[in-house]
C-alpha cells in the first residue's frame, strides 16, 4: 500500500492530525476512495480523549480515525462490487463469541470484536484503504446523492429501535387500536442522530419531541416542521406540564443529570434507549426516589450500541423514502463541507452544526 494522508488520533489519549501514513497490512479485495466521511460525537469524544473504550490498532502507536463513510470503488477483485459502485463500509467487525458468528458483533458477548476508527483498527478518513467485499454495503439508490453518508449513523437508529420493538413486547405499549398514534417520544439532543431518532419516531407514529438546552436554528426548524416534530428549549420550558408522560425516551447527550431529569417525567411501562456517550460528563446524583419510581412504573432503561450489515440496508431504504417524500430534506442536514487538512472541525463544533463532513476529492 503506498503513503497517503490520512487523520490519526492516539486512542485513547486523543488528539488529532493530519498526515502521511503507510497501513502495510491494509487488506482486501476492493479498493476504496473515500467521497464524503462525516464527524460524529465519538470522533470529538476520542479527539478529546473522553472516551476510555477506544484503542490503537495492534502494533501502532496511532489509529486512523474516522466510521461514517460513503466511497467509490476504484478497484475490484470482487465479482460484487464494480469501478464506480458508491459504497458504505460497515464500522464493526467480529470476534469468536456467539453472537459475532451469527454477524451481530454489534451485540459482542466478550468484548473482542474490532470497530474501525474507534477500537484496534484503521478507519475510514484516508485517502485511499482496502476492504473485503463482505464489509461493504452497495448504494443502490442514486438518487440519494452525498446524504448516502448518513446511511452509518443512520444504521445504529435502526438497530435502537429493533431494541425497542423487543422490549415493548413485555407488555401492551401500544393504544388501543394496536399503534404508537397518542404516545410520546422524547429525543434529548438536536444533532445528527438525535434527528434521525426523531425522524424514525415519526415514521412509528409517536407524537415527537426533541429537545436541548438553547434555540435551535432555521435549518434544525425546517426539519422538525417538515417532520411534524416539537422542538423544546429547555432554558425556557425547565419541565413539561405534570400531565405529560414520555412513553419512550431517547438519550444522545449521554449527560446523566438530564437523563435523570426526563426519566422522572416517564408514563407507566415507558422504554428509555440510551445512546449518546461521553465519559467527560459530569456525574449526578440518583436517589433511592429515582429507582423506586423506575421499578414501580415497569421502567426498561437499554444501552444501545453499534448495528449489524441488516440495520445498514434498512437504514439506507429509510433514507430513500424520506428524502424521495421530502424532496431532498436530508441534503440539508449536512451543515457544513471541510476540505482534508482541516483539523479544527474535530474540536470546534460549527454553529448549526447537523452533520460536518469532509469532502476527498
Ligand atoms: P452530537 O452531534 O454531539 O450530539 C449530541 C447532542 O446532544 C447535541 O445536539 C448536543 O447539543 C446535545 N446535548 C448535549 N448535552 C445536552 C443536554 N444536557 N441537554 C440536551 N441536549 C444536550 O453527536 P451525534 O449526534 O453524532 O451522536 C450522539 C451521541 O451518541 C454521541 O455521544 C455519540 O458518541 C453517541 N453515539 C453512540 C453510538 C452507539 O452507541 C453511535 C453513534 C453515536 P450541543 O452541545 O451541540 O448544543 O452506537
Ligand atoms: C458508531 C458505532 C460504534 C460506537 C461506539 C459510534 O459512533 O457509529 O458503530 O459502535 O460509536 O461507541
Ligand atoms: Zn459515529
Amino acid at each position: 500500500m503506498p503513503e497517503v494522508n490520512a487523520y490519526v488520533t492516539n486512542a485513547p489519549k486523543g488528539g488529532i492530525n493530519f498526515k502521511k501514513v503507510q497501513i502495510n497490512d491494509d487488506e482486501g479485495n476492493v479498493t476504496l476512495r473515500p467521497v464524503l466521511t462525516g464527524i460524529c460525537g465519538t470522533d470529538r469524544g476520542m479527539v478529546r480523549g473522553a472516551l476510555s473504550f477506544a484503542y490503537n490498532p495492534e502494533g501502532y502507536a496511532y489509529e486512523v480515525i474516522g466510521h461514517e463513510s460513503l466511497c467509490e470503488v476504484i478497484d475490484s477483485e470482487s465479482e460484487l462490487f464494480s469501478k464506480g459502485d458508491r459504497v458504505v463500509p460497515i464500522v464493526r467487525r467480529p470476534g469468536d463469541c456467539p453472537n459475532c458468528r451469527i454477524g451481530r458483533p454489534d451485540n459482542c458477548s466478550d468484548g473482542k470484536k474490532h470497530e474501525a476508527g474507534i477500537t484496534g483498527l484503521h478507519g475510514f478518513m484516508r485517502e485511499s484503504f482496502k476492504e473485503f467485499d463482505y464489509n461493504l454495503v452497495k448504494v443502490l439508490d442514486n438518487s440519494l446523492g452525498n446524504v448516502a453518508v448518513l446511511t452509518e449513523p443512520m444504521k445504529n437508529v435502526v438497530k435502537a429501535f429493533e431494541v425497542f420493538d423487543r422490549i415493548r413486547t413485555r407488555f401492551v405499549f401500544e393504544n388501543e387500536r394496536s399503534t404508537f398514534l397518542g404516545k410520546h417520544a422524547v429525543v434529548i439532543g438536536t444533532g445528527s442522530e438525535a434527528f434521525l431518532y426523531a425522524f424514525t419516531a415519526v415514521d412509528y407514529g409517536f407524537a415527537t419531541h426533541m429537545i436541548n438546552r438553547h434555540p435551535i436554528g432555521p435549518t434544525e426548524t425546517k426539519l422538525c416542521d417538515t417532520f411534524g416534530i416539537e422542538f423544546i428549549d429547555s432554558s425556557k420550558n425547565p419541565s413539561f406540564p405534570e400531565n405529560f408522560k414520555i412513553d419512550l425516551l431517547v438519550d444522545t447527550s449521554g449527560d446523566p443529570g438530564t437523563i435523570f431529569k426526563y426519566i422522572r417525567q416517564m408514563n407507566h411501562n415507558a422504554i428509555a434507549i440510551l445512546f449518546g456517550t461521553n465519559g467527560k460528563a459530569p456525574s449526578t446524583e440518583v436517589s433511592g426516589e429515582d429507582i423506586d419510581f423506575i421499578i414501580e412504573r415497569n421502567i426498561t432503561l437499554a444501552g444501545s450500541v453499534d448495528a449489524a450489515m441488516i440495520h445498514y440496508l434498512k437504514g439506507l431504504d429509510y433514507l430513500s423514502k424520506w428524502n424521495r417524500r421530502y424532496d431532498g430534506i436530508l441534503n440539508t442536514m449536512i451543515t457544513k463541507e471541510f476540505k482534508p487538512g482541516d483539523v479544527d472541525l474535530f474540536s470546534k463544533k460549527p454553529v448549526g452544526e447537523i452533520k460536518s463532513v469532509i469532502k476527498w476529492n
